[in-house]
């Protein structure tokens, strides 16, 4: 094994392509491994936590969580903060995006009228609020932490561009209309110039 291998389902999405996005910002070649949904029983099994994404690094064993994965890349890369603190407080955000999936994440295995009620009842009060407590936690941008793209700016990407996309059935894609910085991150991470190459492929 000479390079990095990155292990996730078979589509743009979530917690997988984010990590994806970040290795290709940071330059770095990498073997993207893509696992077919028949594929994944007998996989989950030897996958440290019973998820995916998983980064391998040569001469390291390979590993999981999808924030530790980008903190390491980020680190490794010059797209995380090098102070502490203010590491610390991108953290913070990547850990309120998992918050998030958290939320939204057991509607995906619902159907019907329980389906509709749990994602009407996001869309009325979660959602809302978590973008608000996003927004106020946003400065002058365009990014989370100012001029730079960082690994953060991926996560909240990926999040936004989930609903955004009109997908997500009984949440509107006009959810996050009312959250201009929030908006901002996300617009700014669609145009750069890094990210255009990657979607242009993929
Ligand atoms: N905390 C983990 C969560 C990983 C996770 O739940 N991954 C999902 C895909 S986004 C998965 O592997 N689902 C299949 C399964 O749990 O069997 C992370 O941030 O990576």
């Amino acid at each position: 094994m000479t390079k990095p291998k990155l292990m996730y389902f078979d589509a743009p999405v979530s917690r997988g392509e984010e990590c994806r996005l970040a290795l290709h910002v940071a330059g770095v070649e990498f073997e993207d491994v893509r696992v077919k949904p028949d594929q994944w029983p007998s996989l989950k099994a030897t996958t440290p936590y019973g998820s995916m994404p998983v980064l391998e690094i040569p001469g390291h064993p390979p590993f999981a969580h999808s924030n530790a994965i980008l903190v390491l890349i980020g680190r490794k890369h010059g797209l995380h903060p090098k102070d502490d603190f203010e590491a610390a407080r991108h953290e913070g955000m990547m850990a309120y995006v998992e918050e998030l999936r958290g939320h939204v994440g057991p509607t995906l295995r619902m159907s019907g009228e329980e389906k509709q009620k749990a994602r009407e009842a996001l869309a009325a009060t979660y959602l809302p609020q978590w973008a608000a407590n996003v927004e106020k936690n946003l400065g002058d941008g365009p990014f989370f932490g100012g001029a730079q793209l960082n690994v953060v700016d991926l996560k909240l990407h990926m999040a936004v561009r989930w609903f955004i996309g009109g997908k997500v059935d009984f949440i509107p894609a006009t959810i996050f209309d009312g959250y201009p910085k929030l908006m901002r991150v996300y617009e700014a991470v669609r145009d750069d110039a890094r990210v255009k190459s990657w979607n242009a492929k993929s």
